[in-house]
């Protein structure tokens, strides 16, 4: 017997880049927990990287390479991938083609695919879904800075005296960055936080301050910081005349904006803006971060550089606990971003304008042809596939289905393109079911290569994994087809050890200063500096410093090395579009994973949200006459789809949240990227995904359904309906627009029950209920009401696990409800060790009132952490509730 194993490597979901160790027991049984020596977490993790192990399964994988729907050999895949490219190029020209690629592949695979075709197939036609995520961070970074470069380190949020988060749900999107500043202000409780969100999201737990910003007011809030700086002498002469320009122009621009315009440009009475500008004055140790509530906007390059020239103006940049700080998503945006995989980028952080970068590029991959010009941005690029200007597309390691914007028109023009390939890890996708070639490629614990997270630094991801079936990765993938394209020699990599040491070359190259990005230490590095190499933040050059934060004493890479304040304007103020009253505001959950490939494999993410919602203010629910639980139909001039209506004062009136996870594998009809029209701002190429014109209507539908299930449905016949893993089998929301003619035979059919199942019908109420069972096991049991069904959702689910062959039993499955003394947990809040609402509740009126206590009294919140929000809430709704 093998003894057991650990392997360091780093989660693979967002930009924090938490190291985690995996451990390989000596059954094979994989456990994953955190590294204490990782710098980014120091031993922690959240809900879903304690979750790993179980998103490692082979079940739904894609394992041998397809074309058309049937397995094929790995030589028929690339010959036909290789010769259908080079066809199109004779053809059409390279301009043809396009690749659409991801911040979720390592920076080897991202390096060669870059390389392929921006150096050899000759047009830059690559883009990435980073352009949906980072773009106007890099434009607004490019445009102060003269480099995508981020200034600061985690440490510097724990060090300040003010963290402003802008647009960003930390607490759900970024969990250890959020435990790590709950943990400083717990030492230091001096220490401010002000959130700028329209919604009152778990993270406003840690606020000081929640400013319930309008949608996309945040140019105007920070013009009329700015102002407020200038007005103050709050900015730093010193600074600003040594390092940077632009701040009598910019200071101008903000001055144009009156206190009436402010105030309603940001929804915000003046008295609280004042407090936040002045408490930001009075801070010198302040660091803003955001996300994508700055990004996702069409004025998205214009907030990033509207909060960037506030720490310009006031010197607050690369000191320890100051400067602006654009966390990353996904993880490895950055290390995307260092290789140039945007379409406006090169590699190596130089610039596709610029001749002196394209020549210097070239030479140093001796390529025959260079491309000369910025290829399509995503949305473009969509664009021309359904116009027929890109002929073959490869999709690898994203979803476009599902998270491009207008994304309905994104499938029916990718179903028309006349050839393309997606490079997945799962075989059922709303992507991967429109390609003509699938490749299956290595998925995290297999893959082998490196990832930069938000604050610069390079970390391993190792494999331990075996690969299954004829995975491969997807450096190799990428690099096989080169070579049948006749690039041979500059694609023979051995390893991804070599790709490594190459980008790390190119950093260098010619380097002398002039670029950010510089890792020349490692340009040497060999497979066991490869296989041995510790995390370390850029640049990193052969000779001088690494350095941990930069631009404290300027050194910018403009021209003149000045950083520029730019001159902002307020820009014009949408009008109101008739018919479409509510704002649409789209982003994350706490336990999922954008479309749901892996996190929908796990039980215990998959019950934090069990269904797609829109999350609706009491007024609008009023006004629109929508009950909680009830189905909503939301719709935008684009499109509508089908959710619950989850209504809550955590959502400012006027607006509505829908998650972007749910997709035609979980749900009937909830791509919320379907209602996203494709505007973009003009600068970055970025969506708008979060404010969008929308209206709700209440669905009526003749019959609510409920199921669980022990083996998934092939089809579920409802009008509407949502599937999520659970405990023992499936849990199914549904609803029928009319009743079926035969309500035994609708049973028989969802429950996969030859037999008639046990049946309790109430006629006065209209209520049924189901349950099959196979060898004396409970296998399904179903729900139906006339109205949204209210059995304990835990409580049916536990069912499917325990056994319930006594007749008493069988009777309490079918009254759909919790026999004696057994407690009905409530809504899972706990993912680690599956604590509900109800228990939680319990617990305070026990007399728990406070995190720590709820913890010992009941587990909850002792594990990830990623709770202790939620946790939270529900002992100051309960406290509440006992004093009124
Ligand atoms: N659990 C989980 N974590 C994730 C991911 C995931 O899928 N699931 N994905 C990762 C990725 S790729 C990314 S990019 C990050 C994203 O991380 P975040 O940016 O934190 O996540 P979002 O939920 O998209 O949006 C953040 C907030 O922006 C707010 N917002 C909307 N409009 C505005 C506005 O006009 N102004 C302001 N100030 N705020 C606004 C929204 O209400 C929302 O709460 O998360 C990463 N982490
Ligand atoms: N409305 C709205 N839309 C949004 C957003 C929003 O907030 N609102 N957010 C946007 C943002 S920030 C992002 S980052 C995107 C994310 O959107 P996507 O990138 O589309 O989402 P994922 O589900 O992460 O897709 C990754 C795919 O790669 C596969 N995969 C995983 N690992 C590997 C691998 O190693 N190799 C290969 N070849 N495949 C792999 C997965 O199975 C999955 O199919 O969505 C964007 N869309
Ligand atoms: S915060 Fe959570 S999801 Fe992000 S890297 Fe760390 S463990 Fe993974
Ligand atoms: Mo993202």
């Amino acid at each position: 017997m093998a003894a057991p194993r650990s392997v360091k490597t780093t989660c693979p979901y967002c930009g924090v880049g938490c190291g985690v160790i995996a451990e390989i027991g000596s059954g094979g049984d994989a456990s994953v927990r955190g590294d204490p020596d990782h710098p980014a977490n120091f031993g922690r993790l959240c809900s879903k990287g304690s979750a790993l192990a179980e998103t490692i399964g082979l079940d739904g994988r894609l394992l041998d390479p397809e074309i058309q729907g049937a397995r094929t050999n790995w030589n028929t895949a690339l010959d036909l991938v290789a010769t259908k490219f080079s066809n199109t190029i004779r053809e059409h020209g390279p301009d043809s083609i396009a690749f659409y690629v991801s911040g979720q592949l390592l920076t080897e695979d991202y390096y060669v695919v870059n390389k392929l075709m921006k150096g050899f197939i000759g047009t830059a036609n690559i883009d990435t879904n980073s352009r949906l995520c980072m773009a106007s961070s890099v434009a607004g970074h490019r445009r102060a800075f003269g480099s995508d470069t981020v200034p600061g380190c985690y440490e510097d949020l724990e060090l300040a005296d003010l963290v402003v988060l802008v647009g960003s749900n930390l607490a759900w999107c970024h969990p250890v960055l959020y435990q790590r500043i709950a943990a400083a202000k717990e030492k230091r409780p001096e220490m401010k936080v002000v959130l700028i969100d329209p919604r009152r999201t778990a993270t406003n737990d840690l606020a000081d301050l929640h400013l319930a910003i309008r949608p996309d007011g945040d140019v105007s809030l920070f013009l009329g910081l700015l102002s407020h700086l200038g007005r103050n002498r709050a900015i730093n002469a010193q600074y600003v005349s040594r390092h940077t320009s632009g701040i009598v122009e910019a200071l101008c621009a903000a001055d144009e904006l009156d206190p009436y315009t402010l105030v309603r440009r940001t929804g915000l009475p003046l008295a609280t803006l004042e407090r936040f500008y002045a408490l930001f004055a009075a801070t010198e140790r302040t660091v803003t971060v955001y996300s994508q509530g700055v990004n996702q906007s069409a004025s998205g390059t214009d907030k990033v550089n509207a909060i960037i020239n506030c720490h310009l103006a006031t010197g607050r940049i690369g000191r320890p606990g100051m400067g602006p700080f654009s966390v990353t998503g996904q993880p490895n945006a950055m290390g995307g971003r260092e290789v140039g995989g945007l379409a406006n980028m090169l590699a190596a952080h130089m610039a596709i304008e610029n001749p002196e970068d394209r020549d210097r590029v070239q030479r140093f991959w001796r390529a025959p042809a260079i491309a000369t010009k910025p290829g399509l941005k995503a949305v473009d690029m969509f664009r021309a596939v359904a116009d027929g200007r890109i002929k073959a597309l490869w999709v690898i390691a994203t979803n476009p289905v599902v998270s491009m914007p207008d994304a309905e028109n994104v499938k029916n023009a990718i179903a028309a393109c006349p050839f393309v390939v997606v490079s997945d890890v799962t075989a059922q996708t709303d992507t991967a079911k429109l390609a003509h070639v699938l490749l299956p490629a290595l998925a995290w614990g297999e893959k082998s290569g490196t990832v930069t997270n938000s604050e610069r630094r390079i970390t391993r991801q190792r494999s331990f994994l075996r690969a299954p079936g004829a995975a491969r990765a997807d450096w190799w993938i990428v690099s096989e087809v080169a070579k049948r394209m006749g690039h041979g020699e500059a694609f023979s990599y051995r390893g991804p050890e070599d790709i490594f040491a190459e980008h790390a070359a190119l950093s260098a190259f010619e380097n002398n200063g002039t670029r950010d990005l510089d890792i020349g230490a490692y340009a040497q590095l060999d497979a066991a500096d490869y296989d041995e190499l510790p995390p370390f933040q850029w640049p990193s050059p052969k000779q001088g410093e690494a350095r941990v934060r930069l631009f404290h004493d300027g050194g910018f890479y403009t021209p003149d090395g000045k950083a520029r304040i730019v001159p902002i304007s307020p820009g014009a103020e949408e009008p109101a579009t008739p018919g479409f009253p509510l704002t649409l505001n789209t982003g994350r959950v706490r336990d999922h994973w954008h479309t749901m490939t892996r996190t929908g494999k796990s039980e215990r993410l998959s019950q934090h949200y069990a269904e797609p919602f829109a999350e609706i203010h009491p007024d609008d629910a009023e006004r629109f006459r929508v009950k909680d639980a009830d189905l909503v139909r939301v719709s935008t001039g684009l499109n509508s789809i089908l959710v619950r209506a989850l209504v809550t004062p955590r959502q400012q009136p006027c607006s509505i949240f829908v998650p972007m996870h749910w997709n035609d594998q979980f749900a009937s009809s909830a791509r919320v990227d379907c209602l996203v029209p494709s505007i973009t701002d003009p600068i970055s190429g970025q969506p708008a995904s979060k404010n969008v014109p929308a209206r709700i209507e209440r669905y009526v539908a003749a019959t609510y359904g409920f199921a669980v299930l022990r083996s998934r449905p092939a089809r579920v016949p409802a009008q509407y309906w949502a599937i999520a893993k659970c405990k023992g089998g499936w849990r199914v929301e549904f609803a029928l627009s009319s009743e079926p003619g035969d309500w035994h035979a609708f049973a028989r059919g969802l429950l996969s029950s030859a037999n008639d199942p046990a049946n309790y019908e109430d006629t006065q109420t209209g209520r049924r209920r189901f349950a099959a069972y196979g060898d004396g096991h409970l296998t399904g049991m179903l729900f139906l009401a006339p109205e949204p069904v209210a059995v304990s959702r835990e409580w049916a689910i536990s069912q499917l696990a325990a056994s319930n062959t006594s007749a008493g039993k069988r009777n309490a499955v079918l009254a759909g409800r919790p026999g004696a003394g057994v407690v009905d947990r409530g809504a899972t809040v706990c993912a680690c060790y599956g604590i509900g609402a109800n228990e939680i509740s319990a617990a305070v009126r026990n007399g728990c009132c406070t995190v720590a206590a709820i913890g010992e009294a009941t587990q909850a919140g002792t594990n990830c952490g990623s709770c202790r929000p939620e946790i939270k809430r529900i002992i100051h709704d309960n406290t509440l509730a006992k004093a009124g």
